[in-house]
C-alpha cells in the first residue's frame, strides 16, 4: 500500500465523457445493462425541456428545478416532447424488456441519442431511479447552487436496469449524537443520488431521546407525561469523548420537524423506518419517566429521585424494561403508535439488541408480548434486530409474517427460522457494513469491535447477501441490504458523511446490482469519477487511495 500515489485533489471538471472514454460509464449502483452508442452526445441547452404527464410530471418537476439552480436555463415542463427534449414517461404498461425480463416495479430504461433522451418506467419510482442514473452522466455541476457555463452533454448510450433488492437502506444513530434536519435531507440528498430506497432513523438509546412524543391518545389509565422524554432526555447524549473530539450533540425532532423529513424522504422515494430500542438501550426512557421505573427495570432506581441515573458513557447491555409491569406496555403501544401515525410507513423498527441484563428468559417475554401489541397497535411490519428472531422459536409457521429481522450478528439458525415463518431478512453484516468503524487505525473517530485494520471500501463490496449470514440465506428471504452509522464518535454532517462515503456507496450497489455483475475494479473507477459530484455538492469523504478520484 505504500508504494501507492497519493491521490489527486478531486477536480470538478472531469466530464462523464473523458470518463466514458476509459470504457465504463461513471454510475453508481452499476445498472443491469449499458450499452453506449457511437453518435454524438445528448446536449442540454437554454431550449431544453422535460416533457411528462401524469405520474412522471413530479419526477419531472424536481429534475427540472435542480437543472435550472445548475444551468440557468429556463427548463420548462410540458406535456408533449419535440425533438431535443428529455421525456420521462409513467405507464403501468409500459412496454419494455430489462435485459430480456420483464419490467419491475422500479424498473427503468434510459435512452440517450443527439435527437434527445427518454426515460421510460411503469411507476414514479421507476423513473426517479432512471433519473438518478441521468443525473451521474451529466456534468458534476448538476449540484451546484448556482448556475455555471459547462457543456452539458451526455454520451449517447442505452440502458435498463432494475434493482436487485427493494430494501437498500442507510441507517443513521440520532441518539448518541444529534443531526439536525439539515443534515439529515442532506444525507438523504446524497444516498438518493444512489439509489437508496429506505432510511432508517435510530431515535432512540440509552444515552437520549429525539423524537417528541406528547400525551395526545393515551389509553384510560396511562398516566405517563410522554413529554418528559424530549424534555429531559433530549438534552442528554453520549458525554463521552475521544482525542480532541466534542461531546455528544444533545437535541430532538418536534413532530413537525420529523414529518418534514418523513415527507422530504418520501418526495426522494426513500422510506423512513423509525426505530425506538427496546427492551434494552433504554436508560434515557426510564431516566425521563418514573412510571417505567420498578423493582425489576434495570439498572435499579435511585431510592432519592425513583429513577435511573442518566448514563452517557457507551455501555450497552445494562438497562431493560419490566416485561411484567402493565405501564412498559402503555409505553411502546403509545410511542409506536404515534411515531407510525407520523411515519404512515410500511415498518417500524423495535431495536430488541444487547438486552443482556434481563436474561434470556424475560427478554423472550418482552418481545413476545411487544412485537404482536406493536403489529396490531400500527398497522406496520415490525423490524428487529437479529436477537428478537429468538422471540419466535417455538412459533409456529407464519408467525413472522409482515416482519423484518434485521441481521448484524448472531445466529444463522435464528434468522433461517424467522424466514421459514414468513419474515424477510434485511442484512446489515457488520464487519462488512457497519459506517462507524475506523477505515484504519489512523481514522481518528470511529470504532473497531467489528472490522479492524483494513476496513476501506473493498471490504464492503466484496460479500453477498445471500452467503453473509451463517448457513446461508435464499435470494427470496432477502429483503435487501443497510449501511447502519451508529455514533457513539460520530459528531455532525462532516464526520458521518466522512464515514459514510465511500463505503455506503459499495452497500448499496450491492443492494441493487446482481451479483455477477459486481466487480470491485469497475466499482473502483465508477466511483472515482463520482468524486466532483460530492465536491460540487460540498459532500465530505474519505479520499481512499484504493479509488482514482476524478
Ligand atoms: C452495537 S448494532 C450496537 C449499537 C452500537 C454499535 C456500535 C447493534 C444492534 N447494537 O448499540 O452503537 O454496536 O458499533
Amino acid at each position: 500500500a505504500t508504494a501507492e500515489a497519493t491521490p489527486v485533489a478531486p477536480a470538478p471538471a472531469a466530464s462523464p465523457q473523458e470518463v466514458a472514454q476509459t470504457g465504463t460509464l461513471p454510475l453508481v449502483p452499476q445498472p443491469v445493462l449499458v450499452e453506449q452508442g457511437e453518435g454524438e452526445p445528448w446536449r442540454l441547452t437554454s431550449a431544453t425541456r422535460i416533457a411528462a404527464t401524469g405520474d412522471a410530471r413530479p419526477v419531472a418537476r424536481a429534475l427540472a428545478e435542480e437543472l435550472r439552480t445548475a444551468t440557468g436555463y429556463r427548463i420548462p415542463v410540458p406535456a408533449r416532447a419535440k425533438a431535443g427534449d428529455l421525456e420521462i414517461v409513467v405507464d403501468a404498461e409500459a412496454d419494455y424488456t430489462v435485459e430480456g425480463e420483464a419490467p419491475a416495479e422500479e424498473s427503468y430504461t434510459l435512452d440517450v441519442t443527439a435527437e434527445g433522451a427518454r426515460i421510460t418506467a411503469r411507476t414514479a419510482h421507476g423513473a426517479h431511479n432512471g433519473v438518478q442514473t441521468l443525473r451521474q452522466l451529466l456534468p458534476a455541476w448538476v449540484g451546484s447552487e448556482r448556475p455555471v457555463h459547462a457543456d452539458w452533454s451526455v454520451p449517447s448510450v442505452h440502458i435498463e436496469d432494475a434493482p436487485r433488492f427493494a430494501y437498500r437502506g442507510v441507517m443513521l444513530d440520532v441518539a448518541r449524537s444529534f443531526q439536525d434536519v439539515d443534515m439529515v435531507k442532506r444525507y438523504i440528498d446524497t444516498l438518493a443520488s444512489l439509489k437508496a430506497s429506505h432510511l432508517h432513523l435510530h431515535l432512540a438509546d440509552d444515552q437520549g431521546w429525539r423524537i417528541e412524543i406528547t400525551n395526545e391518545g393515551r389509553v384510560e389509565g396511562d398516566t405517563i407525561d410522554y413529554t418528559r422524554l424530549t424534555e429531559i432526555s433530549g438534552r442528554t447524549a453520549m458525554n463521552t469523548q475521544g482525542y480532541q473530539q466534542e461531546l455528544g450533540r444533545s437535541g430532538y425532532y418536534t413532530q413537525e420537524e420529523y414529518v418534514d423529513i418523513v415527507e422530504y424522504a418520501r418526495d426522494r422515494f426513500i422510506t423512513v423506518v423509525p426505530e425506538i430500542d427496546v427492551p434494552g438501550h433504554t436508560n434515557a426512557a426510564l431516566h425521563a419517566i418514573p412510571e417505567l421505573n420498578t423493582d425489576r427495570s434495570l439498572p435499579a432506581r435511585d431510592p432519592e429521585t425513583g429513577v435511573v441515573d442518566w448514563n452517557g458513557t457507551g455501555d450497552v447491555g445494562y438497562s431493560a424494561l419490566d416485561e411484567l409491569h402493565e405501564p412498559t406496555y402503555d409505553f411502546v403501544n403509545h410511542v409506536f403508535g404515534q411515531i407510525a401515525d407520523l411515519t404512515q410507513g410500511p415498518l417500524v423498527h423495535v431495536g430488541g439488541d444487547e438486552s443482556h441484563a434481563m436474561g434470556h428468559e424475560r427478554y423472550v417475554d418482552f418481545v413476545s408480548r411487544a412485537v404482536p401489541e406493536v403489529r396490531e397497535t400500527t398497522g406496520a411490519g415490525v423490524m428487529g434486530w437479529t436477537e428478537f428472531a429468538e422471540a419466535g422459536l417455538s412459533q409456529g409457521e407464519g408467525y413472522w409474517e409482515g416482519s423484518v429481522v434485521h441481521y448484524w450478528v448472531g445466529s444463522g439458525d435464528w434468522v433461517r427460522d424467522f424466514v421459514s415463518k414468513g419474515g424477510k431478512a434485511v442484512v446489515s453484516d457488520a464487519g462488512r457494513s457497519y459506517l462507524d468503524m475506523k477505515y484504519d487505525s489512523m481514522t481518528p473517530i470511529g470504532l473497531t469491535w467489528a472490522c479492524r485494520g483494513d476496513c476501506d471500501y473493498p471490504r464492503y463490496y466484496e460479500w453477498e447477501p445471500t452467503t453473509v449470514v451463517e448457513g446461508g440465506l435464499a435470494e427470496e428471504d432477502i429483503l435487501g441490504v443497510e449501511a447502519p452509522m451508529w455514533s457513539e464518535t460520530i459528531r455532525g454532517e462532516d464526520q458521518a458523511m466522512y464515514m459514510a462515503l465511500p463505503r455506503a456507496a459499495a452497500i448499496l450497489e450491492t443492494g441493487w446490482s446482481r451479483a455477477e455483475d459486481k466487480d470491485l475494479a469497475s466499482f473502483s473507477s465508477r466511483l472515482g469519477a463520482l468524486g466532483p459530484h460530492l465536491t460540487v455538492t460540498d459532500t465530505n469523504y474519505y479520499e481512499s487511495r484504493r479509488a482514482p478520484w476524478a
